[in-house]
């Protein structure tokens, strides 16, 4: 077999294998292979052979043009998926930092028209070539964090235009770099100003009016269910005709208020269900019961400084799979490092280090339905691979804040330092 890439000598080369076809569950999420003294090879965009560095020359060739890296004292990781971005927006909401410190709530800045509405006039005032070159630069900024493939959300147009706009934006900005973006669509993420005081009216709108030209752009559909944004009905309306259109579901749920989101999405087996700060113990056996996938956003817990962060330990023992994402956006994360969402993982959520990895690779690519092509380091699958400068795994999120990242391989091409 011949090499076009040959990463040899790690000192732990993590392959976060699991079962391909579903997510790690309950003790399997503890479970993380690691080969010492590891080497990966890829061929094409493709992995080739995993495995010690010491059989590499038994089952492998290296020609004059195979590229090699010695990652000698480094960590080898599978590129790094994040499952819950809204990627795609204008602006910024600094002075809302100020106004968290004077005590006003997040759910009350959005109330008075500021939140994710300003974001959304910004956004709408955008031409779609604008958005493209302010989501490439967040996705560089990802991908030099080590994220090779992230999830990216509609929803800041709340009109038909700007959220196909947005949707048009997110194709071309998937292309223009390397980070592999999967759509989801978001219109129901806030009521419109000129909705306000007619919510089924805009519910109307999305289902009747975007959802059917969504479907075309997006693989996923999303609904903000919480207090006075979405309600539990409204959710399940809007996420019923997406998957009349072949849409796959997720739900941001019971983020701030215990509304019955987790539940809602076991009865709709929606893929996953997103935040579960105030996730029920029936919702916690839902989920369980129907493997709807429980993505952790723990740096938005820790920047909206509320006291609760999501039950992770509770769900794990219950059986629910989990993930974790950065839930990067304007607001209540402007955060776009998966290192950093796993240091507050390890310290809050108590996960360990083999389990937050496991939760931003492979279980994370299960999030996005991409775990037959990533998320792992196993041969056939995509050659997504970070080195970073840490002598093992658990140096990571012990470095919290710290950007370890050395190299990044995505599609089996060097596009970040090597
Ligand atoms: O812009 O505040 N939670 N949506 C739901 C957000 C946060 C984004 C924002
Ligand atoms: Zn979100």
């Amino acid at each position: 077999m011949k090499a076009d890439l040959l990463i040899t000598n790690a000192n732990q080369l993590v392959t976060a294998v699991g079962a391909s076809d579903r997510p790690k569950i309950k003790h399997e999420l503890a479970d993380l292979e690691v080969i010492p003294d590891g080497a990966v090879a890829a061929a094409g965009e493709h992995i080739l052979w995993v495995g010690p560095t010491r059989d590499l020359d038994k089952y492998l060739e290296a020609g004059p043009s195979t590229r090699k890296i010695n990652a000698r004292g480094k960590t080898v990781l599978p590129g790094l998926v994040d499952p819950h971005t809204h990627l795609v927006f204008a602006g910024s909401r600094e002075h809302e930092l100020e106004l968290k410190l004077k005590g006003v709530p997040y759910l009350e800045i959005l109330a008075q028209g500021g939140g994710i509405l300003s974001t959304v006039r910004a956004t709408q005032a955008a031409s779609q070539q604008e958005l493209v070159q302010i989501g490439v630069k967040y996705a560089r900024q990802m991908l030099a964090q080590g994220t090779t493939t992230a999830e990216a959300k509609s929803g800041y147009g709340l009109s038909t235009a700007d959220e196909l706009k947005i949707l048009a934006a997110i194709k071309e900005i998937d292309a223009a770099q390397p980070v592999d973006l999967v759509p989801t669509f978001l219109g129901a993420h806030a009521i419109p100003a000129e909705y306000k005081g007619n919510p089924a009216g805009y519910v109307d709108l999305v289902i009747e009016e975007m959802l059917p030209q969504a479907a075309q752009l997006a693989q996923y559909c999303d609904v903000f269910c919480e207090q006075g944004v979405f309600s539990l009905e409204q959710s399940r309306l809007i996420l019923q005709a997406a998957q009349a259109l072949g849409m796959k579901c997720k739900l941001h749920a019971d983020e701030i208020t215990p509304l019955g989101g987790a539940e809602l999405a076991a009865e709709l087996g929606a893929v996953s269900a997103d935040h579960l700060l105030a996730v029920s113990d029936e919702g916690i056996r839902r989920m369980a019961e129907r493997q709807v996938l429980a993505v952790l956003l723990p740096a938005t817990t820790f920047y909206l400084k509320e006291p609760n962060y999501a039950p992770a330990r509770k769900m794990i023992e219950a059986g629910v799979p989990v993930a974790l994402a950065t839930d990067f956006n304007p607001g209540s994360c402007p955060n776009n490092s998966l290192q950093l969402v796993m240091s507050i993982a390890s310290l809050y959520l108590s996960m360990t280090s083999a389990e937050v990895i496991n939760a931003v690779t492979i279980n994370a690519a299960h999030a996005l339905g991409r775990a037959q092509e990533i998320g792992s380091l196993e041969v056939g699958k995509k050659a997504d691979i970070v080195i970073f400068d840490a002598h093992s795994y658990p140096y990571i999120p012990y470095r919290f804040g710290s950007n370890l990242v050395e190299t990044v391989i995505k599609n089996g091409q060097p596009v970040m330092g090597g």
